[in-house]
């Protein structure tokens, strides 16, 4: 195994065992919300979120984590589920499966999957304003502020209430880049900058370069996602489809051509990592993250 593998499950089985704990059908008033809660949030996942959460902190660390870092790698992963519970509704995407299994509202049913993408939402802000020795109120207030911004309308939301609303409308190559960078690259950054702000003093002179990294990183990731789309497309049906390179699906393909959408990618990846590069040898595991990423194949 390579030591990204090694350490992408170190830290895969770092987060998932907190988040185990902190759903659990013990002393619950209601026991389905809490099952779909876990279906949403255990039910496998790459959590590359909290994988850059750490990996940003021990940048500027030095050490692997500390009790704010788990933080808000669990308060993350949170939002993220409870994102994809959301969108896999028959409101949304109306999607069946999700990471190989029924989404959460095929196992369960569609009220108990909004109130557990909604319950997970909440989850993700009171697991990171829990008090934390040594820690002070001024610096967790800061971070519960950064993953509220990202996360809600000035984020997250705002690129999905986009996208939905532009469905079959034709976007320009800005338009789009500004869609993704609210609806998957604003959550990207926030991991990387809560992963910095969990080092308190020694991340404050890498915020903004790394701020900059992450946003790099965020569209560089949409752009994997949406060649991945294509590239299963033609392994199950021999060929891209027409809807994905078409004009009036808005993807990277569809707007630079596949070779184009291959171009920019790499663009961002080489631009991501000579930001790194300023930090050193202590950069080398998130330039390795930052090369799986762009190269990962699902
Ligand atoms: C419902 C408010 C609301 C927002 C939804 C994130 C999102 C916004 C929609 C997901 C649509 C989608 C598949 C976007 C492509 C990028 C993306 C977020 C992929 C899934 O992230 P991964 O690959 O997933 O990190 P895993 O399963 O590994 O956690």
């Amino acid at each position: 195994m390579s030591n990204l593998a090694q350490l992408l499950q170190h830290y895969r089985q770092r987060v998932e065992q907190q988040l185990d704990q902190l759903v659990t059908t013990e002393l619950s008033l209601e026991p389905r919300l809490q099952q779909t809660m876990r279906h949403g949030l255990l039910n496998g996942g790459k959590r590359l979120r909290p994988a850059l959460v750490y990996l940003s902190h021990k940048l500027c660390s030095g050490d692997d984590a500390n009790t704010l870092t788990d933080r808000a790698a669990v308060a993350i992963e949170c939002i993220h589920s409870y994102s994809l519970v959301h969108d896999d509704l028959p409101a949304m995407d109306d999607d069946d499966l999700r990471r190989g299994q029924p989404t959460c509202h095929i196992a369960f049913d569609e009220a108990s999957a909004i109130l557990a993408g909604d319950a997970l939402q909440c989850l993700a802000f009171e697991h990171l304003s829990e008090p934390c020795e040594g820690v002070s109120a001024a610096l967790q207030l800061r971070m519960l502020n950064l993953l509220a911004r990202a996360s809600g309308e000035r984020g997250m939301v705002a690129g999905q209430a986009f996208d939905l609303s532009h469905v079959d409308k034709r976007l320009t190559l800005e338009q789009l880049q500004a869609m993704h960078a609210c609806k998957t690259g604003a959550l990207i950054t926030a991991a990387v900058e809560l992963g910095v702000l969990s080092a308190g003093e020694a991340g404050a002179d890498k915020l903004e370069p790394l701020r900059r990294y992450g946003d790099l990183i965020g569209l560089a990731f949409q752009i994997q996602d949406d060649l991945l789309d294509i590239e299963g497309d033609t392994a199950t049906l021999g060929k891209p489809q027409g809807s994905d390179l078409a004009q009036n699906k808005p993807t990277y393909p569809a707007l630079l051509g596949l070779e184009g959408a291959r171009e920019r990618l790499h663009q961002l990846h080489d631009e991501a990592v000579a930001t790194l590069r300023g930090f050193g040898p202590a950069a080398d595991d998130l330039i390795a993250l930052t090369d799986y990423i762009v190269n990962r194949d699902h």
